[in-house]
């Protein structure tokens, strides 16, 4: 009886850690919309990436719209490497990056120093 409960538990537990990481995970990538034939997404850049993953299709090009709030030098800065792009981004405006995410996989992004980061996922 004892061996049956601690097994239920287990299994509980079990679900509730899966579900807590792939269900986070899946409400906050964020899909880009298509604006005439390309597709934009657009993060805020305020204590960090809002949101933090946005999702693309490869094989069509992409417009991120990095919309700075924060006045912090920190995250003054976008890099992405993969696609050879490090840009300064303005206060209090939207900047665009252009890039053509041909490929599918994950991307990283981060602020000029690599202390805040996100993901473009490419699917
Ligand atoms: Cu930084």
């Amino acid at each position: 009886m004892v061996q049956t409960i601690s097994i239920v538990v287990s299994l509980v537990a079990i679900g509730f850690i899966l579900w807590w990481f792939f269900g986070q995970r899946e409400a906050e990538a964020k899909l880009a919309e298509n604006v005439d034939g390309v597709q934009v997404v657009e993060i805020t850049v305020d204590g960090g990436y809002q949101p933090r993953t946005v999702q693309l299709k490869a094989g069509m090009l992409a417009k991120l719209v990095f919309n700075r709030k924060d006045p912090s030098s920190c995250l003054e800065e976008v890099l992405l490497p993969d696609f050879g792009v490090a840009q300064m981004l303005t206060l209090g405006k939207k900047t665009e990056i252009t890039i053509d995410p041909s490929k599918a996989g994950e991307y990283k992004y981060t602020c000029g120093m690599q202390m805040f980061s996100g993901k473009v996922v490419v699917k």
